[in-house]
């Protein structure tokens, strides 16, 4: 990020909570946070057995935590279901006839509301339809659907029935559908004809239907059944037999489906998410702990209220849209907002625009889009009345001071904490963040760790760092939301985050903390890239350009970017005879959005004379990412096998 002298400046600012925030808040000063977090690493079983209490168990847990390292279980013998607890335990009291959900979508004027008695009637439905369909308990269910109620409704009603869903984000290609189904064992799809983003159509089922079509080719196709919601009414192939409409699977059922009896332990969903090699990981949570730690921060990090309208932006694909527009604001009985479109549509004050209509409270976004907002101008923000906010929050990256700042000021009016969240996919939850009434909170720090999060900052060997000393990111002690495994492959569990160091998570960050304790991130340090606050691993790009056939071999870098945070830059060597001009550049670009999605299109495609290799044929990646950010190259040298190469590399321009 900057290092200019102003930023210097604003990241030594403190920003203590306001008085009169801290006194209503359920952690209200920092003698509290300290106390509770130390019996929450020290006594972890009396603490988190307190804080479960606020679930609905149907049967209560024998032992908190078995830890086998790497390998914990939480609440053994505990018997609940997540859908009760977000919808079912709400209906006994004030809240059965509150917005559970309120929605717009992108079309100007369209908007409906939700009530938890409304929203559970309508997930008991589509439970009962999952049933209809031959749905069961363990069975993994593909969601590919753009942000509307019924993702929610479809993921709540996985859970009522005990089946694990897998969403995949709108954003993804055909081809990553079909890796996502084979990995799985998905045996039903549900969609919708589309979706709308920046005014346009996004082609979901015809995404699906490429999908399948591929298995068919591949000779291994698991899904007998495909759910179709009526979003965008444009025509759609159905495939009779395979194929039915949403609206009309609903006449068939009633809305009488008891939550099953489920072990705290059951899978609830399985996220893909990038790593640095193969392909992508399918992250697997749990019952019992993700939702105790969904619940917890969000009475804790965003002190969410009855009054509240909270409105978490991620979108339902990935872990946040999860964690903080489904699981955790309806564990809490809170209204969560949802929208469907881009922030510039149909202008560059949507959201704005929404957070008046709808007198937002808590507002949760990321430094890319803060910056997006900062670039378009503050005339688009004056426009609108925002003192309805009381807390905003930001997640997926680091946030440059300068953006902090201008979050703070024009949208926060100098009078809302910001809750700087640093967490993954892996953690389930917040795991490094401010709580609003308690924690002093600087510009660009994620400050410190949520309860029964051991967080510190260690050297290769493993040995805790001093102040201000870079390092890597490691989590010392089981927390109730941690991954349980990657679906299908133990192995790569242990071998990704357990073995860097003995008994400790290694989250695959580079951090340091400062002398008081607070952590700055510093982002990824293995070859995991994090572009718009989407993690895409260089190792699914590089074997998307390699799979188009006038390509020799690629190496794929971040480049920093002043909105995106970092760029995509390939490196590209194209087989014997092959032509290396604007029309491949373009056609490879076009492969990648293909391959994987729309979100890992290229920035810059250079094509080289070769790589920059180690003796033992290894990709010199430092060399490129410095080459890529059109630096000077330093450091050693001396392992690379040919240096010529450099020359040529630094001579390809997109
Ligand atoms: C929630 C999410 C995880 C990676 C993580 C970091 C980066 C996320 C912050 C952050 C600095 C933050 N899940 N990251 N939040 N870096 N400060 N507040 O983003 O699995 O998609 O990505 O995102 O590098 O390892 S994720």
């Amino acid at each position: 990020m900057s290092n200019n002298i102003e930023s210097t400046l604003v990241e030594n600012r403190v920003f203590k909570p306001a008085k009169d925030f801290a006194k209503k808040a359920r952690i209200g000063s920092m003698a509290q946070y300290r106390k509770m977090w130390k019996e929450s690493v020290t006594k972890p079983e009396k603490f988190f057995a307190r804080e479960a209490a606020d679930l609905t168990w149907q049967k209560k847990w024998t032992k908190v935590l078995e830890w086998k390292c790497p390998y914990a279980k939480w609440f053994i013998g505990g018997k609940l279901n997540v859908a009760e607890n977000c919808l079912d335990r709400h209906l006994g009291t004030a809240r059965a006839n509150k917005a559970a959900i309120i929605w717009q979508g992108e079309p100007m004027g369209e908007k409906r509301t939700l009530t938890y008695a409304q929203l559970h009637r309508e997930v008991c439905r589509f439970a009962n339809v999952l049933k209809r369909n031959g749905v069961k308990n363990g069975d993994r269910v593909l969601i590919y659907m753009p942000m509307v109620p019924e993702a929610a409704v479809a993921m709540l009603a996985c859970a009522r029935i005990g089946a694990m869903h897998s969403v995949v984000f709108g954003g993804f290609s055909a081809e990553s559908i079909k890796d996502r189904v084979l990995d799985s064992g998905a045996k039903i799809i549900l969609t919708a004809d589309g979706g709308f983003r920046r005014g346009a159509v996004v082609p979901l089922k015809k995404n699906v239907d490429d999908a399948l079509t591929l298995l068919a080719g591949g000779g291994a196709n698991p899904v007998k059944r495909v759910i179709v919601f009526k979003r965008t009414g444009q025509e759609v192939h159905i495939e009779e037999g395979r194929d039915v409409w949403w609206s009309r699977e609903l006449e068939y059922v009633d809305a009488d489906c008891p939550p099953a009896l489920l072990d705290a332990e059951t899978p609830l969903f399985i996220l893909y998410t990038s790593g640095s090699t193969g392909k992508p990981k399918g992250i697997l949570h749990t019952t019992g702990g993700y939702l105790l730690h969904a619940y917890m921060t969000c009475k804790y990090v965003f002190d969410l209220r009855d009054e509240d309208v909270y409105w978490c932006t991620a979108d339902v694909g990935w872990v946040t849209g999860h964690t903080y527009m489904v699981y955790g604001p309806l564990a809490m009985g809170a209204t969560s907002f949802m929208y469907e479109g881009a922030p510039n549509w149909p202008e560059n004050d949507r959201f704005w625009q929404i957070i008046e209509e709808n007198g937002v409270t808590v507002f949760y976004t990321a430094p890319t889009a803060i910056r997006a907002f900062m670039k378009w101008g503050d005339s688009w923000v004056k426009k609108h009345d925002l003192s309805s906010l009381r807390l905003l929050g930001t997640v997926g990256e680091p946030i440059n001071p300068e953006a902090w700042m201008w979050y703070h000021r024009t949208i926060g009016g100098s009078r809302c904490p910001i809750v700087d969240t640093w967490w993954q996919t892996e953690t389930g939850g917040h795991m490094i963040t401010p709580l609003p009434g308690a924690t002093p909170t600087k510009p660009g720090t994620a400050t410190l760790p949520f309860f029964g999060v051991d967080a510190a900052v260690v050297d290769d060997a493993g040995n805790e760092l001093g102040a201000n000393q870079g390092g890597k990111l490691v989590i010392r002690k089981p927390w109730p939301s941690m991954l349980r495994g990657i679906w299908g492959d133990k192995a790569r569990y242990k071998a990704t985050y357990w073995s860097e160091y003995k008994g400790m998570y290694f989250a695959g960050d580079g951090a340091r903390r400062d002398k008081d304790g607070n952590f700055w991130i510093v982002g990824r340090i293995d070859d995991v890239l994090n572009v718009a606050g989407h993690r895409l691993g260089t190792a699914e790009v590089e074997s998307a350009l390699v799979s188009h056939p006038s390509v020799a071999e690629a190496a794929v870098v971040g480049k920093p970017d002043e909105l995106k945070g970092q760029a995509v830059v390939c490196f590209v060597t194209v087989k014997e005879g092959v032509k290396a001009d604007r029309a491949l550049r373009d056609a490879l670009r076009a492969h990648v959005r293909k391959v994987i999605g729309p979100v890992a299109t290229p920035d810059e495609v250079r094509f080289a004379g070769g790589l920059p290799k180690t003796r033992s044929g290894k990709i010199m990646r430092r060399l490129l990412k410095q080459i890529a950010a059109g630096e000077a190259l330093k450091g050693d040298t001396t392992t690379l096998e040919d240096f010529s190469v450099v020359a040529t590399l630094a001579a390809a321009e997109d």
